[in-house]
């Protein structure tokens, strides 16, 4: 399908040629030259209201759906989008391939996604081959729905979701897991990042057999028509870690998957500030593909340190506030070579302006004219000279926060003791597992209390969390923190029974989890860590745990706090069911509950009665706490 120019009686060769000289950078006089490609009907679930039941078992079903969209698309909608068949089975196809579970959706408007790890231990991974693409996992099916399309259908066919390497180790073992590893394996985890490179490499090489496109060209990469790369690759996870490790485990690999395939495209969402220097390292690279998600200020400082050496694509879903979104996107902005909107409209759901998804009751047609309209009408006003927003609208800088000195407390320790707590702050901040048991063994051979040796570590902690805050350390160091902190309380562990009682031991039972239909555990496992870290017994149910359970557990292990994790917009009702569960069992009055999560908010945990909701895993520490009524 090479002179794909014509389809169902529409001419898409100018929307061709518009993409083309996006890819080329040419520059840009008026907004009409920047090409707008709104996706709708998205390819995935998520957000969507009427996808067929068998869209994920029944290629012609997941056809008809993509295609009759896209004529009733262009028909409609006045963007530049140029269609194709998009083989989407959720974001763990390389995975699964390698042994991880898919969970299958009980709702048609969810997407599959890897269920758990399948690597539990540095031990597994001896054991790992390269999957075989036809008969591992989910990608047989993948090759069945490209295979569909070739032979019955009418529209170019693309590569299905493509996680790249950093991803896909994360999901096959656990980010967490990965994170620590990176710091205590790292020969391991480059033999792994070695292996999952080849094995994407062999997966993308044999898609395009089946396809019948050449390894350096792609019908389309993730929505868009892509005439610039043969590839792409998804590194959401690039927002989770520092650039040192990004350097050392991923530019390496991405740029050989895209020396392959003559040149590639990396996505991620959000703010990925840390690693632009890195992505400016990636051989071959062509694209960034950036769903800015309301970090306005990250996405101007992206645009310009590329200076235009790559193309980028803007896949945000379409905001409600359509005007005040792109006023803000592009106020920063003049110069639009390169820039390409690949956003995607879902039937239901929308984006607010910090990157939150909210129900929307609208017609995703007419939405996307509006988005197409509001851009053209921004893009034009920049390239005039004149502001997208009045003075009042100007966004005020994020402030950094400056690390507060405090002033160290007056202490009862000699001066020898509190020379050795120190050394135990240290030891944490340094990531010294065997450095701070050393350093607790002399605390205790020095006669310092089991408290004053807690506290020590915990000063540590609170030191890591404030640099995580400010944007010095990362998640993989956050993680590492916790797992020092969790070796010197160890030591410390037997004295501790032996001093429950005395207030030494255990704060409380936690029970803590991620609410039904949600997959995503980083978070709350941060916040499991940070509990334990102050000495919670934390029952942690793991993802995807409907409200009975909840109720269960609460009830077994007689637990009076209850701690709740949502990270997708469509889950958060899964906290409000789960009060409801814990009022219908008579339980409300005996357990706190207290709520987290990115897209939550003070107002959410009000509206729906929960006692407590922190924005961050340090801050969960300070609000449990509270709710068993310790004052910190
Ligand atoms: Co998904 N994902 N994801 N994802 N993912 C997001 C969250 C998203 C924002 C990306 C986007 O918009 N493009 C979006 C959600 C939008 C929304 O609803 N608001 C999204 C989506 C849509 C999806 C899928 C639906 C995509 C698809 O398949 N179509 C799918 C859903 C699967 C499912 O759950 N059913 C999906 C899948 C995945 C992966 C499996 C690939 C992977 C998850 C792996 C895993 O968790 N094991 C993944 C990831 C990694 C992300 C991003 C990249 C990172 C999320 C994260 O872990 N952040 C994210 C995009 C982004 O943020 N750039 C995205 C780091 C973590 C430390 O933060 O969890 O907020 P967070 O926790 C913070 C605080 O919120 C707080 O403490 C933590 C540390 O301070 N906190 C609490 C959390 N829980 C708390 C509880 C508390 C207190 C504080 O008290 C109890």
């Amino acid at each position: 399908m090479n002179s794909f120019t014509n389809w169902r009686g529409f001419d898409l060769s100018p929307r061709i040629a518009k993409i083309q000289s996006a890819f080329n950078r040419t520059p840009i006089a008026s907004a009409d030259q920047v090409p707008i490609l709104v996706n709708t009907p998205c390819y995935f679930s998520f957000g969507s209201q009427d996808k067929p039941v068998d869209y994920y078992t029944n290629p012609a079903s997941m056809f008809a759906y993509q295609a009759n969209g896209y004529e009733k698309h262009l028909q409609l909608v006045n963007d530049d989008y140029v269609p194709y068949f998009m083989p989407w089975f959720g974001t763990g196809i390389l995975a699964s391939g390698f042994g991880a579970r898919i969970r299958v959706p009980d709702d048609p408007a969810d997407d599959p996604a890897v269920a758990e790890p399948c690597i539990k231990s540095p031990s597994d991974i001896a054991l790992l081959k390269l999957p075989d693409p036809n008969r591992d996992g989910w990608m047989p099916r993948v090759l069945d729905a490209i295979d569909f399309a070739v032979s019955n259908g009418d529209l170019p066919v693309g590569l299905t979701d493509m996680q790249g390497p950093l991803d896909t180790i994360g999901l096959m073992c656990g980010q967490a897991q990965l994170y620590k590893w990176m710091y205590s394996e790292p020969r391991m985890v480059h033999d792994l990042f070695d292996m999952v490179t080849d094995a994407f490499i062999l997966w993308t090489k044999i898609q395009k057999e089946h396809i019948g496109e050449p390894l350096e060209r792609s019908n389309g990469l993730q929505g868009v028509f892509s005439p610039g790369c043969g590839v792409w690759e998804s590194d959401d996870d690039l927002v989770l870690i520092g650039s040192d490790l990004y350097y050392e485990f991923v530019v390496p690999s991405v740029s050989r998957i895209f020396e392959t395939f003559g040149g590639g495209s990396v996505h991620y969402c959000g703010n990925g500030g840390q690693n632009i220097d890195n992505l400016k390292q990636i051989k071959s690279l062509r694209v960034i593909n950036n769903s800015p998600l309301g970090k306005f200020e990250a996405f101007t400082h992206l645009v310009k340190s590329m200076d235009h050496q790559v193309t980028i694509q803007i896949q945000d879903a379409s905001p409600v506030d359509v005007a005040g979104y792109y006023a803000h996107l592009f106020a920063d902005l003049d110069d639009f070579r390169g820039i390409m909107l690949a956003t995607f409209v879902m039937d239901n759901t929308g984006m607010d302006n910090q990157g939150g998804y909210i129900p929307a009751n609208w017609d995703p047609y007419n939405t996307a004219n509006r988005v197409v309209d509001s851009v053209r009408a921004n893009i034009a006003k920049r390239l005039s000279g004149e502001p997208t927003l009045q003075k009042e609208d100007m966004l005020v800088s994020v402030k950094v926060n400056k690390l507060e000195k405090k002033e160290p407390k007056k202490s009862l320790l000699s001066t020898a003791q509190a020379a050795i707590i120190e050394q135990i702050r240290q030891n944490l901040i340094e990531f010294d597992a065997s450095g701070v048991q050393a350093s607790v063994h002399s605390a205790l051979d020095a006669g310092i209390g089991t408290l004053d040796i807690i506290l020590g570590m915990a000063y540590g902690m609170d030191e890591v969390g404030k640099m995580y805050e400010k944007g010095d350390f990362f998640l993989p160091e956050l993680i590492m923190a916790g797992s020092t902190m969790a070796a010197g309380m160890a030591v410390l562990q037997p004295l501790l029974a032996g001093e429950e009682g005395a207030g030494g031991g255990s704060l409380g039972k936690v029970v803590l989890g991620t609410v039904k239909g949600d997959l995503h555990d980083i978070g709350k496992n941060l916040v499991r860590m940070m509990l334990e870290g102050a000495r919670f017994e934390v029952i942690d149910l793991g993802v995807d745990v409907p409200p009975q359970k909840f109720v269960e557990a609460l009830k077994e292990h007689d637990a009076h706090l209850l701690a709740l994790s949502a990270l997708l917009t469509t889950t958060l009702k899964g906290m409000d069911d789960t009060i409801k569960a814990l009022k219908a069992a008579g339980m409300r009055e005996q357990v706190r509950v207290m709520i987290g999560g990115a897209p939550i908010s003070k107002e959410f945990a009000d509206q729906i009665g929960a006692d407590g909701y922190a924005p961050s895993a340090v801050q969960a520490v300070g609000v449990a706490k509270r709710l068993i009524g310790i004052e910190e």
